[in-house]
């Protein structure tokens, strides 16, 4: 990590936060954008929840990587320019980068991230390989993909990358919307790999979701620690409990925030103070699972073609290759 302080947020980010928890949280029932799981502490203990035993979409798609990525770069003709979404530490999309070393091809890289310390940490690790430049946009998804996509000389095939099940936390109706967006800034011939985690027994992924060691659950409440901090909220950590539900309906893991008891919370500067009754939750996170014929029909059904589909099977993660048609 490169952030020692809690450098305090920009005014206009806070008041955007304290617009979205003010109206999100007079919702039924109450809610909070997973977003704001990732300032500086989020992130450290996403890192850490990547690294547990019981969360296996890191590993298992750090494998598929490393076994496949020669293959997943073959196809594409020359000159390559990679776009991350999301890039985190940057070492996947390195893990692609090599495979193209090995056939001396150079390729540009361009990072897509909110988070200044994920930028870094990405342009860190890819500043060691010689044949890549890197590009670090700190932006939305959106923005950052356009302004790749207007960056882009003639000639150039771009691969989007879009890992991690990343996926997971749109619902279907704003995957659908997000995957058009993809596909409207590329051209016939260009690629997105989509790394997707796939529907398993209940208690594994309840364990990957409510892990023995409480990091997810010290993930969730970190939510309620930026609120204290950056809101000026007085929310008492001991009266929320970490809860992660199977819906199996919907095929997704939701995280939940459980008030222990009868409790009113005051949130000075969202200018609200926030009723709960005993057992009421305030739901966090949304992580779809999917079936691995669900992540080709979703990402064909908005004009891209599957080219081929690497499946782990142990901790069963999905890495699929489209092509835009
Ligand atoms: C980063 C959205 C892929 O949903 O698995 C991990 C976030 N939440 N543990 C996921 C997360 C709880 C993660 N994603």
């Amino acid at each position: 990590m490169i952030e020692t302080s809690a450098a305090a947020p920009p005014a206009e980010a806070v008041a955007d936060f304290a617009e979205d928890v003010r109206r999100d949280l007079a919702l039924s029932p109450k809610q909070i954008q997973s977003k704001y799981l990732y300032n500086a502490l989020g992130s450290c203990l996403f890192e850490a929840i990547c690294r547990l035993p019981w969360y296996r979409i890191t590993r298992a798609e750090g494998r598929l990587l490393s076994r496949w990525a020669e293959p997943m770069v073959a196809s594409l003709p020359d000159p390559v320019s990679f776009v991350e979404l999301g890039s985190g530490s940057g070492e996947k999309v390195a893990m692609l980068a090599e495979a193209l070393r090995s056939r001396r091809r150079s390729v540009s890289i361009h990072l897509v991230d909110i988070s200044p310390t994920a930028l870094e940490l990405s342009e860190r690790t890819l500043g060691r390989l010689e044949h890549v430049s890197v590009v670090g946009h700190r932006a939305t998804y959106e923005e950052g993909l356009r302004h790749a996509a207007n960056l882009r000389s003639p000639g150039v095939t771009m691969l989007v990358l879009f890992l991690g099940s990343n996926i997971g936390n749109f619902d279907p109706p704003a995957a659908h919307d997000f995957l058009t967006q993809i596909r409207g800034a590329l051209r016939p011939g260009d690629a997105l790999l989509l790394g997707a985690d796939l529907v398993k027994p209940e208690r594994e992924l309840l364990l990957a979701y409510d892990d023995p060691l409480g990091i997810t659950a010290a993930f969730n409440k970190n939510l309620l620690v930026r609120i204290n901090r950056e809101l000026l909220a007085d929310f008492e950590l001991a009266s929320f409990d970490h809860r992660a539900v199977w819906n199996a309906a919907e095929s997704r893991v939701e995280m939940h925030l459980v008030s222990r008891k009868a409790q009113k919370v005051r949130i000075a500067r969202a200018e609200c103070t926030v009723a709960f009754e005993a057992g009421e939750h305030i739901w966090t996170e949304n992580s779809y699972k999917y079936t691995p014929e669900e992540v080709v029909e979703r990402v064909e059904e908005v004009g891209f073609r599957s080219a081929q589909q690497w499946i782990e099977s142990e901790a069963r993660f999905a890495l699929t290759l489209f092509v835009a048609v």
